[in-house]
């Protein structure tokens, strides 16, 4: 048997599966665009193939070989992906001032509907390729998508850009236009024309729009259920971002029916108090800056709230820069001087005192947004904005309005002060509880601590270290492991909330420090993943409520204060049995309840009497060392969940809620999720 690694969102996930047919009649069944290519000759035998013709089928070839290409992956997140690039031209339609509501629908079959009512994909024959517009935006490969080589997607600019990426990695596609008086519908498969362009009915003289429809490629994709919180949040973040632009999404399958309709007048500005939604307040206005200098605009949203989390999101053209760049550096800069500047005016900074860039930010939610017509996506996901201009811009901007903003309100920037001053203040005091827990258990040295046994092996990316909660459990684990490359740290009680304690109190805490010096690479913004010592992390607790529990107070720390760990995917919940099948000298064991019920049927198989002793696994610490290595700890056979990063902001979210300070939140979200319940232990 092969390891089992699932990956997983933070998200609470769906239930999954529903696989209802939607009544399309497509007549091809083909696996590839070869035979496609074969049957189109076939079919048009005697016509002969034009160039373009071929270079269509050549360009939805690569993409389908590629794919990784164009929509960065094959898993869970190119899927979405499909979603966004057909969004993107509704909303380049909604840019150019034609298109004021969109709807993106997860259909009962688990296929996309997306709609806007912008004028319509042009459905005249273009005189080039002697075809309908349409079908080119559909079939023909533009220039440069967001992960392939070449020129990025500006708004307002290539119109239709993508649609064809998603046509080629769907199973098929059906394209609707509305557009004078007359309903134009296509379709495809595979990328592949199955049915011209055709009058499929009418409509209102006026109306106008497109409607896409599409169920992505089994072939291509590891899995093609989508997550209605992923498309949700990435749709309001689209809201946000396009004031005045009104996105519904729904999500028709068979139980798990939601919808939620996003129109922010306010943009970015309603976006920071989104951010701050669940949080207490160190000023009630959002600060709002925004300037423009030859062609490039920038616009910035802030708000303090009283935690210790920075949460600053950028964007250039609307797409999320998770790795910052030019724009963020300008405005950190532009943040750290005007404070800096404003508490030795008013003398709330000593002559020589100073307060840093990160004391500045602790606490902060803030959008920057930046608009530019050459944007240069750099770094290893292309997340990061290049362009050196336009930190001058956010730099002026913010220097010159927060100046004002702070000398206009005492109140306001009198608590953003005191809110740095004490950051600062803890942060030294961090830093000395540092400094001596390091001197008194010799951290410096490498000492290790007690409650860790370690590994023989030295190569990080061979080790793997369990942490363990409880004591009973820790002992099966350390007798039953594989010494020489599986370490075990042991943890008990109850874990510190980090979500509700100063950044100060982490190393001093006794159960955190030794989990930070097991793993060797530091926290927060000291953390160096170079020094890692494992990479595999894997959280070993029971299937119940305190097990959950464990979990999420581990994954909220290493969410705050390791979150590239979480990036590389190094962190893993390892998974339990639930059952113990027994029939005479067999005994096999299950992980969920389908698989218990598949397994005693195999093991009745020929034999309808045979009797099965199924019992329920209590706990971790109920098993012999034995039984855990076999059934959780040994790669041949255990299986590993992955912990991902679906989207940091929604991870955010749910972390804050549930983990953080106010009560009615958690309430609402527990209750919304409770059917998810399953689901919590993320
Ligand atoms: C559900 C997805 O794709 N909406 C789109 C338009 C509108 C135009 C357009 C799109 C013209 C020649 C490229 C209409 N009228 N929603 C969408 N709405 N593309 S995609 O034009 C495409 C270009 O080739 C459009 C006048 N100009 C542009």
């Amino acid at each position: 048997m092969s390891e089992r690694e699932t990956a997983r969102n933070l998200a609470p996930e769906n239930i999954k599966d529903n696989s209802g047919d939607m009544d399309l009649n497509l007549n091809l069944e083909l696996e590839s665009v070869e035979e496609l290519k074969a049957v189109s000759t076939a079919v048009d035998a005697g016509n002969e193939y034009d160039a373009s013709e071929i270079q269509v089928l050549e360009g939805l070839e690569a993409v389908r070989r590629r794919p990784g290409m164009y929509i960065g992956s094959t898993s869970s997140s190119g899927l979405h992906h499909l979603v966004y690039e057909i969004v993107d031209n509704a909303i380049d339609e909604a840019l150019a001032g034609f298109c004021t509501d969109i709807l993106v629908k997860i259909n009962p079959d688990g296929t996309i509907t997306v709609i806007d009512n912008g004028r319509g994909i042009p459905v005249d024959i273009q005189a080039q390729t002697g075809k309908p517009a349409l079908e080119v935006v559909y079939t023909v490969l533009h220039a440069g998508g967001k992960f392939g080589g070449g020129g990025y997607k500006v708004s307002g600019g290539l119109h239709g850009v993508g649609a064809s990426v998603v046509n080629a990695l769907s199973e098929w596609l059906i394209v609707r236009v509305r557009r004078d008086g007359h309903i134009y519908e296509m379709r495809f498969a595979r990328g592949i024309v199955t049915r011209e362009m055709y009058i499929a009915g009418d409509c209102e003289p006026g109306e106008t729009g497109t409607e896409v429809i599409f169920k992505p490629d089994a072939e291509i994709f590891e899995d093609i259920n989508f997550e209605y919180d992923i498309l949700r949040t990435r749709m309001r973040e689209e809201a946000f971002l396009n004031a005045g632009l009104k996105i519904q999404t729904i999500d028709a399958r068979p139980g798990q029916e939601r919808e939620h309709i996003m129109f922010y007048q306010g943009g970015i500005r309603e976006f920071v108090s989104w951010l701050n939604h669940n949080k207490d307040l160190l000023h009630d206005q959002v600060i709002y800056m925004s300037g423009q200098k030859d062609n490039e605009i920038a616009e910035i949203a802030m708000q303090y709230n009283d935690g210790y989390n920075e949460n600053i999101l950028s964007f250039a053209n609307n797409v999320h820069t998770p790795e910052g760049g030019m724009h963020e550096d300008g405005f950190k800069r532009a943040l750290t001087m005007a404070l800096n500047q404003y508490g030795h005016r008013m003398k709330l900074l000593k002559d020589e005192e100073k307060v840093s860039g990160e004391d500045c930010r602790e606490g902060l939610a803030c959008v920057i947004s930046v608009k530019l017509p050459e944007a240069q996506f750099e770094g290893q996901t292309k997340a990061k904005l290049g362009n050196s201009r336009i930190r001058t811009l956010v730099n002026s901007i913010v220097t010159d309005q927060l100046g004002i903003y702070l000398e206009e309100n005492p109140a306001a920037a009198r608590a953003i002060l005191d809110k740095a001053l004490t950051a600062s203040r803890a942060r030294e005091a961090a830093k000395k509880a540092r400094e001596s827990i390091r001197r008194k258990t010799g951290l410096e040295s490498g000492q290790m601590p007690d409650k860790l046994q370690d590994c023989n092996e030295r190569d990080p990316s061979l080790c793997e270290i369990y942490i363990v909660e409880g004591d009973s459990a820790a002992g099966s684990a350390i007798q039953g492991r594989d010494s020489r490359f599986q370490a075990i740290l042991s943890m008990w009680g109850k874990m510190l909330n980090v979500e509700k304690a100063r950044p100060d109190k982490i190393y001093g805490n006794d159960k955190l420090y030794p989990m930070i010096v097991a793993l060797g690479a530091g926290i927060g913004s000291e953390f160096d993943i170079n020094k890692l010592r494992y990479h595999k992390i894997i959280i070993m607790a029971d299937a119940d409520v305190d097990g959950a529990h464990i979990r999420t107070l581990l994954l909220t720390f290493f969410f705050r204060y390791m979150r590239p760990l979480i990036e590389r995917g190094y962190v893993y919940s390892a998974v339990p049995p639930l059952y113990k099948l027994i029939r005479g000298k067999t005994t096999r064991v299950a992980y969920s309840d389908q698989e218990r019920d598949r397994i005693s049927a195999e093991m009745r198989a020929g034999n309808p009497n045979a009797k099965i002793e199924i019992s329920r696994f209590k706990g971790l610490g109920e098993m012999d060392p034995h039984e855990l290595w076999e059934t959780t700890m040994d790669p041949e056979k255990r299986s590993l969940r992955r912990i991902t990063l679906g989207d940091a902001v929604l991870a955010d979210e749910v972390f804050t809620i549930l983990m953080g300070e106010q009560v009615e939140p958690r309430k609402q979200w527990i209750e919304r999720n409770a059917m998810y319940a399953v689901n919590i232990d993320i």
